[in-house]
């Protein structure tokens, strides 16, 4: 297994939209497999592979307390929505130590394939069905800052390159 870089926001490339799995295979496993290491490491709930440069429909997520219930979502596609919305804090991997609110579907059901290649249904609530949403988003080329005001997005971007700039320096 590996550690993969995390893209961080403005990355142009985490606009790019991902292509669907063509096959599940082992090159599709050993992405998977160093995806769910890559965001056990970074103590995220989940992670969608544009996040790590790969521009195709994975997802791997686990909102479970024990950090013991990995979900993989290859190909996954919204099957229903519910009409009730829920408004929660979200954060991001790609776009550290910012938090802000995000209305979402307040459950949402998911079909994908997974690890094996197999087709099942996702039925998400709650912390899971904020996180599917994130991460589908993420496979659309969508950062949830797309939902903030333009003032809060561009004080967002212009904190992260200062930041990035503070740490090239320091190299
Ligand atoms: O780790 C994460 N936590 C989180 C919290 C609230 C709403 C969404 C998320 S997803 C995020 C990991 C991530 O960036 N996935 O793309
Ligand atoms: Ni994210």
């Amino acid at each position: 297994m590996a550690r993969l870089t995390i893209l961080r926001f403005p990355d142009p490339r985490l606009h790019f939209v991902a292509k669907p799995v063509a096959a599940v295979d082992e090159r599709m496993r050993t992405l998977v497999d160093d995806m769910l290491e890559t965001m056990y490491d970074a103590e995220g709930v989940g992670l969608a592979a544009t996040q790590v440069d790969v521009h195709e429909r994975v997802i791997v997520m686990d909102t479970s307390e024990e950090h013991d219930h990995p979900v993989v979502l290859i190909n996954p596609e919204l099957v229903w929505k519910s009409e009730e919305m829920s408004v929660n804090e979200e954060g991001c991997l790609s776009v550290p130590q910012t938090y802000d609110r995000v209305e979402r579907h307040a459950r949402v059901k998911v079909q994908a394939l997974n690890r094996d290649g197999q087709p099942f249904e996702l039925d998400a609530e709650g912390l899971s069905a904020v996180c599917v949403q994130h991460e589908m988003d993420h496979l659309m080329g969508k950062v949830f800052v797309e939902y903030l005001s333009f003032l809060k997005r561009d004080r967002i971007k212009t904190r992260m390159l200062k930041k990035l700039r503070e740490e090239q320096r320091a190299r």
